[in-house]
């Protein structure tokens, strides 16, 4: 069977919107990369944000660790997103019943749905979870992915697990557009598949997280994404560092295309 690429899967009839902006953003952009700014300070990651935004498809955000957060900060990375056409990914792992998340997801201090194009959520709570991002994501166009699985040493979502996750997410495509996993876990071509902990060297970080290499995801594993933190933050030249990635993941997932031919 022929793969579909990235451009052809964003004109399925079945994709979300959002999804179909993703894959056309990865198409123009050759790049499947999403870069983790995992920073503590908002000037920072601004700066990096623009000086790595033009590499990038999907810019991932920790909010909470900002030791800085003002509401300036988003408006400015909204305006950075429009700038060089990347999609802000919170990664705010949403774990609770429907009720509440809603308020997370809406509320507070931080307000994602206001700015965040995309966040994610685990599925131990249930389907309710989904149907209370929803409520508020949906009207709004947002995407959700789902924790399948999850890249820490021990991990407990894995087999059935997984599986339950991606039923959850052919239950509520309308708002659900893909998975973090470290493996494809569905051949549904309009599910967006996300992988984290990559690097050039296969390894961990002594705290449990596992390093795999950007080949081995893309076209290995079948991923849709590769998401790099401290390979990138963590480089002597961060933004030499982003082209490597974004290179390396692009000739990966052309190779896989050729593979599948
Ligand atoms: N992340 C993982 N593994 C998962 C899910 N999420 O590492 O299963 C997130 C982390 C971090 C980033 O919260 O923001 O991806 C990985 O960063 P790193 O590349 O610096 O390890």
């Amino acid at each position: 069977t022929t793969e579909l690429s990235y451009a052809e899967r964003a004109k399925l009839p079945n994709v979300h919107p959002l999804a179909a902006k993703l894959l056309n953003i990865m198409e123009e952009k050759s790049s499947n990369l999403c870069v983790s700014l995992d920073l503590t300070s908002s000037e920072e990651l601004l700066q990096l944000a623009d000086s790595l935004g033009p590499l990038v498809c999907i810019l991932k955000t920790h909010v909470d660790i900002l030791k800085d957060y003002t509401a300036g900060f988003t408006q400015k990375l909204q305006a950075l997103a429009e700038k060089h056409n990347f999609l802000i990914f919170e990664d705010r792992k949403f774990a609770d019943i429907g009720n509440t998340v809603k308020h997370q997801y809406d509320g507070g201090v931080y307000q994602i749905s206001s700015w965040s194009h995309i966040v994610n959520a685990h599925v131990v709570p249930g389907p309710g979870v989904v149907q209370g991002l929803g409520a508020i994501g949906k009207p709004l166009g947002r995407g959700c992915l789902l924790i399948a699985q999850m890249s820490s040493q021990g991990s407990l979502a894995t087999g059935e697990y997984t599986q339950a996750a991606l039923k959850m997410a052919e239950d509520h495509s309308d708002f659900v557009i893909g998975f973090i996993c470290g493996s494809k876990i569905t051949k549904r071509p309009e599910f967006i598949h996300m992988t984290p902990g990559v690097q050039m060297k296969a390894g961990g970080d002594g705290l449990g997280q596992q390093y795999t290499t950007p080949e081995e995801v893309l076209c290995n594993k079948g991923s849709d994404v590769i998401i790099v933190g401290r390979g990138i933050l963590e480089a002597p030249d961060r933004r030499t560092a982003a082209e490597l990635y974004r290179k390396c993941g692009w000739q990966a997932y052309t190779k896989r295309l050729g593979q599948s031919g």
